[in-house]
């Protein structure tokens, strides 16, 4: 989720090849952007109050992520095998 200028949980923990979708819960456009040198690059365009976004990640890895309109908003998916 994205609440309150925040993505809720900061930090997910998934197995390998999940889908891990975010749906924008404020009334203002968020981004989900993969962090500079990310080995999963990714990048939504800005989502609008309810829309959602995906990413399948196949690699075991620590991704970190942002959203591009406000960089204080920070995130973190934890990819086991
Ligand atoms: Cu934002």
């Amino acid at each position: 989720m994205i609440k309150n200028f925040a993505f809720d949980p900061a930090t997910l923990t998934v197995k390998t090849s999940t889908v891990v979708t975010w749906v924008n819960q404020d009334a203002t456009p968020h981004t989900i952007t993969s962090d500079t040198g990310s080995s999963v690059p990714f990048s939504s365009d800005p989502l609008p109050t309810g829309a959602s976004y995906n990413v399948t990640f196949t690699t075991p890895g620590t991704y970190t992520y942002h959203c591009s309109i406000h960089p204080s908003m920070t995130g973190t998916i934890v990819v086991q095998s």
